[in-house]
């Protein structure tokens, strides 16, 4: 099988310093040493590790309350270009992320080239503690991790080219298509946005109540058998001890095995078409956590269970 790799050291996103070594220290981990070798995966695109720093501009005032917004919008709209590149060519996408706010690039990217090349629109699978879904006017923190889903359903838009205004009708999701996973931190005007658009979503509630087995079934069962599947998997999904390294923890989340099931069950549909690994910040160093090898490690193998290493 093939895999386009994008590797995206951007942190712009949030505040925190550090997300932008996430790809750093998963490929040194040896990731795509394993996909390749022990997958057997042929890896395409540029492995190192991006960090647009050319893409700086030289002033990024806020903008409709979102901070870096400039900045945000050029790096993700070069990562557009490149999973639509190599989605294009029907190879699986995997990206490693850097900060939450590069799926808007990432699935921007793959919706198009699914839809021109099976002329099918896809389904997301966003797996995070959070919602992502803020629109610039209901953030409370201006920033931009918090809206990806809102700039990919037309939730959120804007006309300025230099400010989304290149995410187009045929980049965008429906909201019918998402399936959220592992939410227990949903902002008060996300809860109305899910609400009012009907948006499908499984708590941890919902996976202490069903077991994620059932959970995977039900969240399949309403994206359709038949649909291309883009996995956005935020590491704070994961609870605190498994994924302490990540910029917004969040206790009473997912074990490692229930993420790994999630990214297990998805690769078992023979639907997916892009995985995200987004949030390990590796300078986000806890007593649990001493080196931040164990975040990285649970991210590799969710990524692994993506590309179906557990699977007999
Ligand atoms: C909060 C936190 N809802 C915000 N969001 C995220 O800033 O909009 N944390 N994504 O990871
Ligand atoms: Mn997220
Ligand atoms: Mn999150
Ligand atoms: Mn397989």
């Amino acid at each position: 099988d093939e895999l386009g790799v994008v590797a995206v050291g951007f942190s712009g996103g949030q505040t925190k310093d550090g997300v932008d070594d996430g790809p750093t220290v998963l490929i040194e981990s040896g990731l795509l040493e394993q996909i390749k070798t022990e997958l057997g995966y042929k890896i395409f695109g540029d492995q190192t590790v991006q960090l647009f720093k050319e893409l700086i501009p030289a002033s990024d005032p806020d903008f409709r309350g979102m901070k870096k917004a400039l900045h945000a919008s050029a790096v993700t709209r070069s990562i557009a270009a490149q999973t639509y590149e190599q989605s294009s060519q029907g190879r699986m996408v995997l990206t490693l992320g850097g900060d939450h706010s590069i799926a808007i690039g990432t699935i921007a990217g793959t919706a198009k080239a699914t839809r021109e090349r099976l002329n099918r629109e896809i389904a997301v699978i966003w797996v995070d503690a959070h919602t992502d879904i803020n629109t610039p006017e209901t953030s409370d923190s201006g920033n931009i991790h918090g809206m990806p889903v809102a700039f990919l359903t037309g939730l959120a838009k804007e006309d300025n080219e230099d400010y989304f205004g290149w995410v187009k009708e045929d980049m965008r999701i429906s909201v019918k298509k998402i399936v959220y996973i592992g939410l227990r931190s949903v902002d008060f005007p996300e809860r109305k946005i899910l609400k009012e658009n009907g948006i499908k979503a499984f708590s941890m509630f919902d996976i202490d109540r069903h077991g994620i087995g059932r959970v995977m079934e039900m969240a399949l069962a309403h994206i359709g058998s038949d649909t291309p599947i883009h996995l956005s998997f935020d590491v704070d999904a994961l609870d605190p001890m498994w994924a302490p390294s990540t910029g917004t923890p969040v206790r009473g989340g997912l074990t490692l095995r229930e993420g790994d099931y999630i990214c297990e069950s998805v690769h078992s549909t023979g639907n997916l078409v892009a995985v995200d690994l987004v949030e390990v910040n590796p300078r986000l160093v806890t007593a649990e956590d001493a080196t931040a090898n164990e975040t990285i490690r649970a991210g590799c193998s969710l990524v692994r269970c993506a590309l179906g290493e557990t699977l007999l």
